[in-house]
């Protein structure tokens, strides 16, 4: 063996290397403090009495700016809770000179320029304004306990840069965490450290100063550093004045600033006035009783660590990548919460997604917000078919990074790309603060926040509105409804699907409580699909054996105000407040009978044509039709086609969802959901047989127009061919 006696030994040569290295750096060390020196002491004869010294400090965050203000005005430094938002400025008398101290925010410090938040950039910049007419001296304070990367390098360079590119001749090194070096002269840690620290200390024409916060009432590094800092004031341009932002800029920055206040008062009023309405829905209706959140984002944006906070409990890992979707479950202020993690990127598609799913798109706060982020964001929330807006909002991650700023400022300094993002998200947002996970009023919040949220689509399923959340949410919001609502409502659904074609094949009759009110046609679009309740039969249910009918004929009506219940439905009082789209009226009642795909793709015909189709297993009659159907047709017959078939599966899945309702309730569903079962569990095997033809059809259109696009080619290089020839004849 060859180290037998369990000694490390380390190899010869690379003892040697490290020596030969220690060597050198204590020799570079040495001339650069005898430069130092004789920097300092040529400055020293030009010396003048100063009586007023004004100092910006900069540096990435926590990098120690604000230890070193409290150090050198003599303050007791406390520790810091938030972080440094907004520039703050100091005062004092040292030594008989008045002392002004600027403290700015600071950035990541692997940032980029373009990586930072406009609003932190331009913080940065006005900080040069709150010591008028400018700052003598700026202090870069670099951490000495940290590597000095090229990253790190390039990020101070590009940063400092904002200001001027000629801000270097007024610039000292503050190297903060002295405490951290020891016995190490200031001189060994530069030299030992690397090139990218020695590039900058070149920078700076070799000035530099080592602050210990730590040590409490040590005078004379203060002291030491006013006197680096007056020399810099009397060497070369500068030679006593002070560095001034120029006035044209400053007043740009300023107003720019002042439209930003102005424009974040008006969306923070305009969001409280949303809530509010959000809330006088909300109390028609009970609290969901579970809620499902998913998380989308970019990489690194904090979404599990968002996963983490609401849930109040370390459930998603933050020190590795997210690769795949995780969903861990909680409970809420005694609601059930299920939080789906997913890695960055991810695309959100109709299968991740169940009726209470709320979407919360996960931002940093900390980092810029570009065109490309927006982009990818839509991309993502769009793979599922772009009807998810709705039930998403942006969530913020690192709210410790606001300090005392709001995030309305950040919304509106960002600029345009963020504040499309948020407003198609109905400038719905929040903010969370993943570093203080376990404060439970941002949750709290953020919960409510969610639930005002889901209310809309709640109401449009309760009055019939959008098809494709009403089969997915309709099982939760008959949990929210009075007993005796469910029963109705079961019953009526029953009866509803049932009673149709009679309703439709009678006359309509006028009554005068009736009033009808036609909707512009972008509404009525938006509006109609398989959710449409058709009032003549809500009529003739409501008015009982009579048989009252409504001038509505079978053209299908939904409710215009949100607020009304079945049981406010009853009241003759509301009958005026119905709503129906005439929309193609007079072609309705001409059509009426017809299966084709025009009638399908009728906004009026569709939910009715659809279930005669599924009735009679006319499809081959339709695909027969296709080929004088326009695409936007055929395109609008398939979605129909699959949006019956999952709303009467999701319809019936609701009847039978038993566990979470009352016991009573649980009778109800249960009784509904024997009656259908059959029936449903036949008609999705037709609908799955029909489903197989589409895919056979699809398979030789594809092969149809593969061969068509060859024939195509053949025919064009046949003529470009005899064009040829022809042209070589002449
Ligand atoms: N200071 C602070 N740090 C945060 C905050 N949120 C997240 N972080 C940190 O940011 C880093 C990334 O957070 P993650 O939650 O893992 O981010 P992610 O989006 O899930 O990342 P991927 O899954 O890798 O895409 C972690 O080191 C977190 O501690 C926050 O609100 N404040
Ligand atoms: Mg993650």
């Amino acid at each position: 063996m060859e180290n037998g006696n369990s000694v490390f030994e380390m190899q010869e040569n690379i003892l040697q290397a490290t020596a030969e290295e220690k060597r050198r750096v204590e020799e570079r060390a040495q001339l650069r403090f005898i430069r130092m020196k004789k920097q300092r002491s040529q400055m020293r004869e030009r010396l003048r009495p100063v009586s007023d010294i004004r100092i910006v400090l900069l540096g990435a965050k926590g990098s120690g700016k604000t230890s070193a203000l409290n150090t050198i005005l003599g303050r007791e430094s406390i520790q810091q809770t938030s972080r440094t938002a907004q520039c703050v400025v100091g005062k004092g008398v040292l030594f008989g000179r008045q002392v002004t101290v600027v403290d700015t925010p600071g950035w990541w410090m692997n940032y980029f320029c373009a990586e930072s938040a406009i609003f932190d950039q331009r913080e940065m910049v006005l900080g040069l304004s709150l010591c008028p007419p400018g700052p003598h001296v700026f202090l870069l304070v670099i951490r000495v306990d940290r590597a000095f990367t090229e990253t790190y390098r390039r990020s101070v360079q590009e940063h400092l840069e904002l200001i001027s590119q000629h801000i270097w001749s007024r610039v000292l090194l503050l190297f903060s965490f002295g405490d951290w070096l020891g016995g190490t002269t200031t001189e060994q840690y530069i030299e030992s450290e690397g090139e990218p620290l020695r590039w900058l200390v070149e920078r700076c024409n070799n000035r530099y100063h080592i602050l210990n916060s730590k040590t409490k009432g040590d005078e004379f590094q203060v002291r030491e550093l006013i006197g680096k800092l007056e020399e810099i004031m009397m060497s070369g341009c500068s030679s006593g004045r002070h560095y001034e932002i120029e006035r044209r800029v400053l007043e740009q920055l300023e107003g720019k600033m002042k439209q930003e206040k102005d424009r974040a008062k008006d969306r923070l009023m305009r969001r409280k006035t949303q809530r509010q309405m959000a809330k006088s829905q909300l109390e028609k209706l009970n609290s969901l009783p579970e809620m499902r959140i998913v998380l989308i984002g970019g990489r690194k944006t904090g979404k599990s660590s968002c996963g983490n906070t609401i849930l109040n409990q370390k459930s998603f890992d933050t020190d590795v990548q997210t690769i795949s979707c995780a969903e861990k479950r909680g409970e809420i202020g005694g609601k059930l919460v299920s939080v789906l993690d997913t890695p960055g990127c991810f695309s959100v598609t109709a299968d991740v997604l169940t009726a209470s799913s709320a979407i919360l798109l996960v931002i940093n706060v900390s980092s810029s917000f570009k065109d490309a982020h927006r982009e990818a964001l839509e991309e993502q929330l769009e793979a599922g078919g772009g009807r998810l807006w709705r039930r998403t909002m942006v969530l913020f991650s690192y709210g410790d990074w606001l300090g005392d700023t709001s995030i309305e400022q950040r919304i509106e300094s960002e600029g345009e790309s963020l504040q499309r993002l948020v407003e198609k998200c109905g400038n719905r947002y929040h903010v969370v603060d993943n570093k203080h996970w376990r404060d439970g009023a941002q949750v709290k919040e953020l919960m409510e926040l969610v639930e005002e949220m889901m209310v809309e689509e709640r109401m449009d399923v309760l009055q019939g509105g959008d098809h494709m959340s009403k089969s997915v949410s309709l099982a939760r919001d008959v949990m929210t409804l009075s007993k005796k609502d469910i029963k109705e409502l079961i019953k009526r659904r029953h009866q509803l699907f049932s009673d149709l074609p009679e309703s439709a094949s009678s006359t309509p009759d006028c009554t005068a409580a009736a009033q009808i009110v036609t909707l512009p046609g972008h509404r009525a679009r938006r509006r109609t699909g398989f959710t449409i309740v058709d009032m003549s039969y809500i009529g003739s249910v409501l008015s009982g054996a009579q048989g009252l009918r409504w001038s509505t004929g079978n053209i299908p009506v939904w409710l215009s105000a949100p607020h009304l219940t079945l049981n406010s439905l009853m009241h003759p009082r509301n009958q005026t407040m119905l709503l129906v789209s005439s929309h193609n009226h007079h072609r309705t009642l001409a059509e009426e009978d017809t299966i084709s795909v025009h009638s399908l793709c009728h906004p009026v015909l569709k939910d009715r044509t659809l279930r005669r189709l599924s009735e009679s297993g006319g499809l081959q009659m339709l695909i027969d039709q296709w080929g004088s159907s326009s695409l936007e047709e055929l395109e609008a017959f398939i979605d129909s086609y699959f949006e019956m078939v999952w709303e009467e599966t999701m319809g019936s899945c609701q009847d039978a969802e038993p566990d979470r309702a009352t016991a009573e309730l649980d009778a109800v569903i249960e009784e509904a959901a024997e009656e259908k079962e059959k029936e449903v569990l036949s008609s999705i095997d037709r609908k799955l047989s029909k489903l197989e033809l589409l895919e056979e059809i699809r398979s030789d259109l594809v092969e149809l127009k593969q061969n068509l696009e060859s024939s195509w080619r053949a025919i064009q290089e046949l003529g470009d061919k005899n064009k040829r020839s022809q042209d070589d004849t002449c």
